[in-house]
């Protein structure tokens, strides 16, 4: 990563409040001086560094925005720009964090009894407890209101069969939220529960001969009559609204964070080519080289301003999905046109991982498809505009 500190074209420096400020660059330098020291070889192994776990619970990153239960209580821009730090070392980290704070201790917090907010919001905050957010099926994808996780209420318990796939964190966490339907089969029987990982008949199994995401984990759940305690539901989750109320927050958060990885390529194309010598002159001095350049400057800098102006919506809950999706959907798609742009620019060394680009331009791939994939948030966007759903 070059050491410069990003991209700042239209001054958004002085949008920030000094608080936000000193979130990214505490942040910022700790991915510097601990993470990107790690990351080729938990690339190159398809490892995730979670020795390096308890030092983001130190620097308080996991619930920024929550406030009480030991949690800051920080701007949602503030949350958004630690996502964007994170993704700039590797879209992995910010994936770990992302379903630790944006989708688990959200749901906790939104959906959970003022016991279980206690019991684990100052923990999770800590990263002293990991969850994972089990939403996703093999047949249901796209259409997570088809699910078949089931849950069954039997005397002072409930009993949840079903299995999900592609979970984030699934074999590191301590427990999993999963959302299942309840006594029925309609998408309004969707309820959330917080399952202990080390409860009878529930397995996490790794997913490998991922091309992309190598240094996350990804995993499969399996749950065989997995018998909670009642008091283990989210008795504020009702129907599918619940689930994609907490995607809500994680996909802003992907918004800052796609910008992470596009402004890490964006400044080592601009090292590269001004260093990089053919025809005897540095490559950015030619035309064809600029326009790339000026293309990731204009839309980091458009990026940028979404991605504010949505935060600045959310802290005064006037953010809606459908700003939500627009922000994740553009964001994504311009840090991956970059990331290959920048994959070019560097020649032959673009494929090596002595440089970032092409670990950013494998990751943005997986970033394009979870949390509503581009073209979900395509007919998202569609059905706002016109009213005519066309998912179906
Ligand atoms: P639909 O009938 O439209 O909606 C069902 C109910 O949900 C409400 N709703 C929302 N509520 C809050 N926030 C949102 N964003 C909401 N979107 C919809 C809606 O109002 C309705 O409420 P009600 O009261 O009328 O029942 O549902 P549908 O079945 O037609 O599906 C709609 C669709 C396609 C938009 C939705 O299902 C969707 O977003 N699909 C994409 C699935 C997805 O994003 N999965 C992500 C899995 S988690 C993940 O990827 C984590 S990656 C983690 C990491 O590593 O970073
Ligand atoms: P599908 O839904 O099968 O979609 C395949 C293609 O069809 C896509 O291009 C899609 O846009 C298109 N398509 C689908 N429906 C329509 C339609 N109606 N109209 C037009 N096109 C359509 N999930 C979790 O629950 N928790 C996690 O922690 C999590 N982490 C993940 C980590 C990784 C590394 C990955 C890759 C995925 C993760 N996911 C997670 C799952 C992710 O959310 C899903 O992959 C995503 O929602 C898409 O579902 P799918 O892969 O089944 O694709």
């Amino acid at each position: 990563m070059p050491d410069t500190n990003g991209l700042d074209f239209y001054d958004l420096e002085e949008l920030l409040t000094p608080e936000e400020r000193m979130a990214r660059d505490s942040v910022r330098s700790w991915i510097k001086d601990r993470y990107m020291p790690t990351v080729r070889e938990s690339w190159q192994t398809g490892t995730f560094p979670k020795q390096l776990v308890p030092e983001l619970g130190e620097l308080g990153i996991f619930g920024a925005s929550i406030r009480g239960y030991g949690c800051p209580g920080m701007s949602e821009v503030a949350y958004g720009l630690i996502m964007q730090e994170l993704e700039r070392g590797d879209s992995g980290l910010r994936s770990f964090a992302s379903v630790q704070s944006g989708l688990t201790m959200t749901a906790i917090n939104k959906y959970g009894s003022e016991e279980q907010k206690k019991k684990f919001l100052p923990e999770m905050r800590a990263a002293k407890l990991l969850f994972c957010f089990g939403l996703t099926e093999p047949d249901y994808g796209s259409n997570p209101g088809g699910m078949v996780t089931n849950a069954r209420t039997d005397g002072d318990s409930y009993v949840l069969n079903g299995a999900k796939m592609w979970i984030t964190n699934g074999s590191i966490a301590n427990y999993a939220v999963v959302w299942a339907k309840l006594d029925g089969y309609q998408s309004s029987d969707i309820r959330g529960f917080i399952v202990p990982a080390d409860t009878k008949g529930f397995k996490a199994m790794d997913m490998h001969g991922k091309l992309s995401m190598r240094a996350s984990i990804t995993s499969e759940l399996v749950l065989e009559d997995v018998r909670i305690p009642k008091d283990h539901i989210l008795p504020g989750s009702k129907g599918l609204g619940s689930p994609l109320g907490c995607l809500n927050h994680a996909r802003y958060g992907i918004a800052w964070g796609a910008l992470g990885a596009a402004t890490a390529c964006y400044l080592e194309a601009l090292n590269y080519t001004k260093n990089r010598v053919q025809f005897s002159r540095p490559i950015a001095g030619y035309q064809l080289v600029q326009e790339k350049l000026a293309y990731m400057v204009t839309e980091i800098t458009k990026a940028q301003l979404l991605a504010w102006r949505v935060g600045r919506l959310f802290e005064a809950k006037r953010q809606t999905p459908q700003m939500i999706s627009l922000a994740k959907r553009n964001n994504v798609e311009i840090a991956l046109n970059i990331a290959r742009m920048a994959r070019d620019m560097l020649g032959a060394n673009g494929i090596t991982d002595e440089y970032c680009v092409m670990r950013h331009m494998c990751n943005l791939e997986t970033v394009k498809t979870y949390e509503g994939t581009h073209d979900m948030h395509t007919l998202i966007i569609g059905e706002a505009v016109t009213g005519l759903p066309a998912f179906t």
